[in-house]
């Protein structure tokens, strides 16, 4: 009888984590997730394949836990004995770890550790496979373009610095203790289900709320970086494909095409037909002043005025990030399906509808959702 593969994937609530619960679910894994506990419903992203738990036969189940708690780690490790542990809980936004660098530190570098040894406690060395969702950021003030598999790192944020300490312990086990352990070093990866408060993310919703008048304004900070930007859906198939290797290495998984962030507004605007005007100024780190010289006064209703705003500077900046495929293409099959004008097309169409939802809302006198940052 063929056994059933087991996985657990932590940070399922997340952009990555909803579309890898998907793609296991397909290929027949029971797939099990730690979610952490929150005072509002956190599971959005996956309530399309929530299963009641008092039935028989789940394939899909969560678990309550948090990357800064061994035991828990241990207990749920133990209890589910997954063949693939799949780490995708992380503080992951670049800025807010200069806010938090000390928790930033220990979820994202000792939380990968607190795994790494809970397989060892348990002595799961030879049964689990592990994958440590590594960065781009690990690149930082790039050493070389584009960067690959052996590009130096030069981490720029206390984010990056704890990615960098799990990319290490990952490799340290796996050369240590004959684990399989490998780091994807993905490059952005965006999504309808992005985090509302990344830079594509944010420009699709804003846009798509301008165009239909919830919000005259996008404020953005550093719109000169330059990213390689490809769809969360083609990348957990990457996640998933350097598990079944014969042997564990490390992958830098990218699209090889860089744009910029303004590029990037300009694309989404382009989606809905709307004029935008760059506006404001200010001085990044390295003292360059910044200035975009658009007339806000000959903007119609419905234009879309983006205007710097130094609040979204970050003390150390990576300007530029370009990936070379080349390894997973050879190695994994590695072809990106979905282009960035698709990517756009389809983050822009679900922002106006939930935009749309809500101006349906407050035209009928109910107050409409309005936080953005
Ligand atoms: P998200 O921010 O969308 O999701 C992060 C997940 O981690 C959420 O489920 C979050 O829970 C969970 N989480 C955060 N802190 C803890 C903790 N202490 N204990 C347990 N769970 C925690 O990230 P993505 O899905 O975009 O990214 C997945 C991983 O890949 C992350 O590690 C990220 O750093 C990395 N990465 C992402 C890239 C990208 O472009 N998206 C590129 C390269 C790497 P909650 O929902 O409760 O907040
Ligand atoms: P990043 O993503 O830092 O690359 O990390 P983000 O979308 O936050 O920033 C990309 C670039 O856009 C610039 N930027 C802004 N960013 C945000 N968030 N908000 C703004 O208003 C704004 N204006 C300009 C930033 O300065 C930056 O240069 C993401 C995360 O998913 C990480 O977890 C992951 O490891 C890396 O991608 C690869």
């Amino acid at each position: 009888m063929s056994h059933k593969k087991v996985a657990l994937i932590t940070g399922v609530t997340g952009q990555d984590g909803a579309y890898l619960s998907e793609l296991l679910l397909k290929k027949g894994y029971e797939v099990h997730g730690i979610k952490r506990r929150s005072s509002l419903f956190n599971t959005d992203r996956i309530d399309h394949l929530y299963q009641d738990p008092h039935v028989d036969n789940k394939n899909f189940i969560l678990h309550y836990g948090d990357l800064t708690d061994s035991t828990n780690l241990i207990r749920i490790i133990q209890q589910v004995q997954p063949d693939e542990i799949y780490n995708l809980a992380a503080m992951s936004h670049v800025a807010v770890s200069f806010e938090t660098p000390e928790y930033t530190a220990n979820a994202d570098g000792i939380g990968t550790l607190r795994i790494l040894e809970a397989i060892r406690i348990l002595g799961l060395e030879k049964k689990t496979r592990f994958y440590q969702a590594s960065t781009s950021e690990l690149y930082g003030l790039v050493q070389e373009i584009p960067q690959k598999e052996t590009t130096p790192f030069y981490p720029r944020s206390p984010y990056a610095v704890a990615k960098l300490y799990a990319y290490w312990i990952t490799v340290n086990y796996r050369e240590a203790y004959g684990m399989y352990a490998c780091n994807g070093v993905l490059f952005n990866h965006e999504s309808p289900l992005r985090g509302e408060t990344f830079v594509t993310r944010k420009i699709t919703r804003a846009i798509a709320r301008i165009a239909l008048g919830l919000q005259d304004t996008l404020h953005l900070g550093n719109m000169s970086a330059l990213r390689d930007w490809g769809h969360a859906r083609d990348y957990v198939e990457m996640q998933w494909l350097m598990l079944q290797q014969d042997k564990p290495e490390d992958f830098v998984i990218a699209t090889g095409v860089q744009y910029s962030v303004r590029q990037f507004v300009e694309f989404a605007a382009k989606e809905l037909g709307v004029t935008v005007t760059f506006t404001g100024e200010g001085v990044n780190e390295i003292g360059t002043v910044t200035k975009v010289e658009g007339d806000k006064a000959k903007c119609k209703v419905g234009d879309v005025i983006v205007r710097v705003d130094p609040r979204y500077f970050r003390p150390t900046e990576v300007e530029t990030l370009l990936g070379d495929p080349t390894k997973a293409k050879q190695k994994l099959g590695w072809v990106p399906k979905i282009t960035l004008p698709e990517l756009v097309k389809e983050m822009v169409e679900a922002d106006y509808n939930s935009a749309r939802r809500d101006s349906l809302v407050k035209m009928a006198g109910f107050q409409a959702y309005d936080y953005h940052e």
